[in-house]
């Protein structure tokens, strides 16, 4: 990185990272928005591990570019670049519970063992047609113009199904020149038109009562406590910047509702979708 992070609103820049038009973007589109900084701790803003054999040892870079606006709680987006070994842009945004609003969640992953891209506006509770509906009817017609240029990713988790909409984008693609063409084409038009619609969707939205927002809240902390508890980049993150710091990392970066709202527990009677 060029210049060291003291602010979570510094730009990330880290060269040759493969996802830095993707942060780009998304810090641009969110410009209109006026973000302000979020407290991030600085040992997690940025951090500097290593990976790889003794012989071949391999720099790891992982930054943390975050903000919040009046909307939105959180925008965070985790940065690691490994070189051969991984290269991830992971962007959660997490709105106010005080509107009616999905998660924008971005996974973009490339690994020794090919790609994995992951994009979708997350509900916060699946069965609840009132708060799913109006987002997956502008939603579908998107998801449904890029799906075909992309092999199915195959099945995930099953408990992770609840968290993801139908216009769920989630394709594994093989390393090569004509992978990086398709994300650099299908992979970056899908996230700029998810995310534009997305922001329109923050743009529209207005203030819900009390008790509504109080349901809202629910649905989002089973989703991060969800994400926290079964985050696929605790084994990469552990082998390259040890145990403890991953564990800080999810727990009161990554996912941090629950550090902000911890006297209100989650409802487990509600029904899952
Ligand atoms: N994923 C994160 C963060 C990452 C990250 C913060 C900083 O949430 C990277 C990095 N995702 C990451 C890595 C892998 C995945 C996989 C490194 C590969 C793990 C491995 O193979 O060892 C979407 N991400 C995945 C998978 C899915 C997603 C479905 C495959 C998981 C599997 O096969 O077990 N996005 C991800 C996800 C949710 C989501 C699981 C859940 C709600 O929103």
């Amino acid at each position: 990185m060029t210049a060291p992070q003291s602010c979570s609103l510094d730009q990330v820049r880290i060269p040759g990272w493969r996802w830095q038009p993707f942060l780009d973007h998304a810090v641009e589109m969110l410009q209109a928005l006026e973000p302000a900084a979020y407290p991030v701790p600085e040992q997690f803003l940025q951090k500097t591990g290593s990976t790889g054999s003794k012989a071949q040892p391999v720099v790891v870079q992982t930054a943390t570019w975050a903000c919040q606006t009046n909307k939105l709680r959180q925008v965070r987006a985790a940065c690691v670049e490994a070189g051969p070994a991984a290269s991830v842009l992971n962007l959660v945004i997490n709105p106010h519970c005080r509107f009616d609003l999905p998660f924008f969640g971005a996974d973009l992953v490339t690994l020794p063992s090919g790609h994995l891209l992951a994009l979708d506006l997350q509900p916060v509770d699946r069965s609840d047609s009132l708060h799913t509906q109006p987002v997956w009817d502008r939603l579908l017609p998107i998801f449904n113009s890029w799906k075909p240029h992309l092999p199915d990713g195959g099945p995930i988790p099953a408990e992770a199904e609840p968290y993801f909409s139908p216009a769920f984008l989630w394709t594994r693609l093989p390393l090569g020149a004509a992978s990086d063409e398709l994300i650099s084409t299908v992979i970056f038009q899908a996230f700029a038109e998810y995310l534009k619609l997305y922001l329109q969707l923050v743009d529209e939205a207005t203030p819900v009562a009390d008790d509504r927002s109080a349901i809202l809240l629910n649905g989002q902390k089973r989703y991060t406590c969800y994400r926290a508890e079964k985050d696929p980049a605790r084994g990469m993150l552990g082998r390259f910047h040890g145990a403890e710091w991953t564990e800080t990392y999810i727990h009161e970066v990554l996912f941090d509702l629950d550090r902000h709202y911890p006297d209100q527990n989650v409802d487990q009677s509600r029904p899952m979708a």
